[in-house]
């Protein structure tokens, strides 16, 4: 029996639906209904994908990237009583500056959503002379401020951590160029106050596993556990006809998270389905949220799906932990604490 701990919320209404039998030795699976969402799911916008959700007063909130018909991505809020069929607002979210004015990024993308203490964080890619980070906060998902930009261009790929660590922020991120970036391992920042940010670390590159040999990215929202911050992240392999994007899975020490402490050699899941491999751009699987129970241990990934859909995926704690373990594979700069 495992013993892994959870330290987190009960959210007994977690989306969920069992392994089915057939599937053996694969740690994933899928949601037999998706996608979740699909395309034209609001007026003026085209696609809904790679987006993040929570638990929120018993029931889920979320912030969806949403392509709009223009092509340019923005955000969007959502709503949700079982984690599945979502209402969305069709007005973009309106972010402002600290003083109540409006302060809208010129595009908007791959938003993430993390509580810390009493407030919710949205984390996204956003123009800033370049592709870089946005980071706004809000209580009560009505009024939206934007803080300080924590980081100059280029950079995509950012998420907090859910708690202070050593009583300092910490956001995930990953350095990049202004294109289809051919390179990106993922870095670890700390902030005293989510304006300063620094003591910068390396967590881990890609690495000579072809499912993620050209790029890694952070994922969804680490999850504390009792053996450390497990970590579902993408990992990018190149083929002729381009990228592939699929789910991996660490685990990062949990007072030094630029510490990888288990790392899985094999993918946790890859395109396989047609709402995979087929849509605006094929073969993506691209993780941004999870919702989970720490009684049950039951884990609902979100993730995008060919940037066109939002699919869910199934695990658990003691089933990700004991599969991650099997398939430890850890590289020298796994092991460093990060910094050169
Ligand atoms: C990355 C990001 C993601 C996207 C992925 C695949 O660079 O832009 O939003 O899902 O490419 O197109």
């Amino acid at each position: 029996m495992n013993s892994i701990r959870m330290i987190s919320p009960v959210v007994k209404n977690v989306p969920w639906q069992e392994k089915p039998g057939k599937l053996a030795g694969a740690p994933v699976w899928r949601y037999t209904e998706n996608p979740i969402i699909g395309r034209n799911p609001v007026d003026g916008v085209a696609r809904i994908f790679n987006s993040a959700v929570i638990p929120y007063h018993d029931a889920f909130i979320g912030v969806f990237r949403g392509e709009q018909i223009n092509g340019v991505p923005y955000i969007y809020m959502g709503s949700s009583i079982d984690g599945i069929h979502w209402n969305f607002d069709n007005k973009r979210i309106p972010f402002t500056d600290e003083k109540g004015n409006s302060f809208m990024p010129k595009y908007a993308y791959d938003p993430r959503l993390v509580k810390v203490e009493d407030t919710y964080y949205i984390i996204w890619c956003q123009d800033f002379y370049g592709a870089s980070i946005g980071i706004a906060k809000t209580k009560d998902f009505k009024k939206f401020i934007r803080l300080e930009n924590p980081f100059i261009p280029y950079n995509r790929n950012a998420v907090l951590f859910p708690k202070k660590i050593n009583g300092n922020y910490v956001m995930l991120s990953r350095p990049s160029d202004s294109g289809h970036t051919p390179f990106g391992d993922i870095f670890l920042s700390e902030s005293p106050d989510l304006i300063f940010w620094g003591r910068h670390r390396h967590i881990m590159g890609n690495s000579t596993k072809w499912w993620e040999s050209v790029k890694i990215g952070g994922g969804a929202a680490p999850i504390e556990t009792s053996e450390g911050w497990l970590l579902f992240y993408h990992g990018v392999s190149g083929t002729c006809n381009g990228f592939v994007y699929s789910i991996g899975g660490a685990v990062l020490d949990i007072d030094n998270p630029s510490k990888v402490k288990y790392r899985c050699e094999n993918f946790l899941l890859t395109p396989e389905e047609w709402y995979e491999e087929r849509g605006f751009v094929p073969n993506v699987c691209f993780p941004c949220a999870t919702i989970h129970d720490s009684e049950s241990g039951r884990i609902a990934i979100y993730y995008g799906a060919a940037d066109t859909y939002v699919c869910l995926a199934f695990t658990t704690l003691d089933e990700i932990f004991t599969y991650i373990k099997e398939h430890n594979r850890l590289s020298e700069s796994d092991k460093e604490i990060g910094i050169r």
